[in-house]
């Protein structure tokens, strides 16, 4: 029995359709600066959030009504999601998918039912997988949820709680290697800490470096080929994340000589939650090459946490795409779509209205991203404010031919410097808004 018996698969209709259940500028084989609107976006539902968050708060019960779920952690059940789950990426029609070990599966008794629930349920991931062509973004293991990690995980003060850890991530490398997935995350759930009186800082991240080592390692072992991700976020749980944000975690990927291995997963509630935009977390990752995938959601302007809504501020996706086109793109990662539906969203058709949206906002903010960069008046005004390092002193400089004496000789014959290229902010602001 369909889960979603009542929808058709989503159909692209245009911007004067009139259908909510129709994509109105997304359009999967539109070409876009060479590259269709599918190969560029690389759209990807997550599971835990769409298929298994009841849309409970810390106030009240979940909300979600999902016939197709028994309520039950059966294995049988979690099986009988993946079905459900696949019905709705297809008619979506989004090509990619992500999850925890732990939202797929059950977790056992011991950790060999737990490996034994994973292996049953990938199983039919697999199948689904084959059947429809959608394909795994990435996968991670859940190292906050259980109670074991209630210190974190891999920077727990427990060494046999980091070993659980890495037994985990292991067998989620494995699942992660056998569905053919294009990546593996870690975002570090409760690695971090509530106070500082009782932690040593320097002890935990020497533990989370050599944890990581460990996984790329295994990888090795194992020729999974995947790109490995760090997903940056400040706080929530923890007081304090050590990934706290792009910065902090490249800093983190150098120190532990990890960069050849890593990139960054950057996610737009995240970035507000660090006080920063989510424009200034790619630019910082993308200048670094270390842009690797976005979760795509947003946060709410007034509320300070991490409310993970689905993103449909034009103004934002057009930012996020115009500097993932001017890094190159975001393959092998994608825009997953990290985002669940309001509690009062309760109804199964909630789930596609909230991903069509987001789809949408995407690729209008792509088309515009595009748009902005064939007419270049906006890197011309850049080109222009950078103009003096292009020749004469500014090339020279660049090229390592000066020192501190040979500019102050320079400058002592010069007597005063005059900046002369105007910031321009405002009549870029207005330019952006022409596109819009
Ligand atoms: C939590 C969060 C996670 C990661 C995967 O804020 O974003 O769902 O994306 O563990
Ligand atoms: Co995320």
């Amino acid at each position: 029995m369909p889960a979603f018996p009542e929808i058709n698969a989503i159909a692209y209709e245009g911007p004067d359709s009139r259908n909510p259940l129709a994509f109105r500028y997304y359009n999967a084989d539109e070409v876009v600066e060479g590259r269709t609107m599918r190969d560029h976006l690389r759209f990807s539902v997550v599971y835990w959030h769409t298929f298994r968050n009841p849309l409970s708060d810390p106030f009240g019960v979940g909300t979600a009504v999902r016939p197709w779920d028994d309520g039950t952690e059966s294995v049988e059940n979690a099986q009988n999601r993946v079905r459900a789950a696949f019905e709705f990426i297809e008619k979506l029609g989004a090509p990619y998918y992500a999850f925890h070990d732990r939202d797929v599966a059950p977790e056992g008794a011991t950790l060999s039912e737990s490996n034994q629930n994973l292996d049953a349920v990938a199983k039919v991931l697999k199948e689904e997988q084959d059947r429809s062509g959608i394909k795994l973004l990435w996968g991670t293991a859940n190292l906050f949820s259980n109670r074991r990690y209630m210190h974190g995980a891999a920077t727990s003060c427990n060494a046999e709680v980091y070993a659980y850890a890495a037994a985990q991530v292991k067998k989620a490398l494995e699942v992660t290697h056998e569905l053919g997935g294009e990546g593996y995350t870690f975002w570090g759930g409760r690695e971090g800490y509530q106070c500082l009186w009782n932690t040593n800082l320097e002890r935990e991240l020497d533990h989370l470096g050599r944890f990581l080592h460990m996984a790329v390692d295994y990888a090795k072992e194992i020729g999974f080929t995947g790109q490995f991700y760090i997903e940056p976020k400040p706080k929530e749980p923890t007081k304090h994340q050590y990934d706290s944000d792009a910065a902090a975690c490249l800093n983190f990927l150098r120190q532990y000589d990890l960069l050849d291995h890593f990139k960054l997963n950057l996610e737009t509630n995240h970035a507000t939650l660090a006080g920063h935009t989510m424009h200034h977390e790619l630019e910082v990752a993308g200048s670094a090459g270390a842009l690797g995938s976005i979760d795509a959601n947003t946060g709410d302007v007034m509320l300070g946490w991490d409310t993970d809504q689905f993103p449909t501020d034009i103004y934002l996706t057009t930012q996020c795409m115009h500097s993932i086109l001017k890094y190159g793109g975001l393959a092998p990662g994608g825009v997953n779509f990290d985002a669940k539906v309001r509690r009062e969203s309760f109804e199964p058709v909630d789930l596609f209205y909230a991903h069509i949206g987001g789809m949408d906002a995407f690729a209008r903010g792509l088309k515009i991203a595009a748009a902005m960069r064939a007419d270049g008046r906006l890197q011309g005004i850049v080109d222009e404010r950078y103009a003096s390092w292009s020749d004469g002193l500014g090339a020279d400089i660049e090229a390592g031919k000066h020192g501190l004496a040979s500019l102050e000789k320079l400058m002592l014959e010069r007597g005063e410097a005059t900046p002369n290229a105007s910031g321009r902010q405002e009549r870029i602001e207005n330019l952006i808004n022409e596109y819009l």
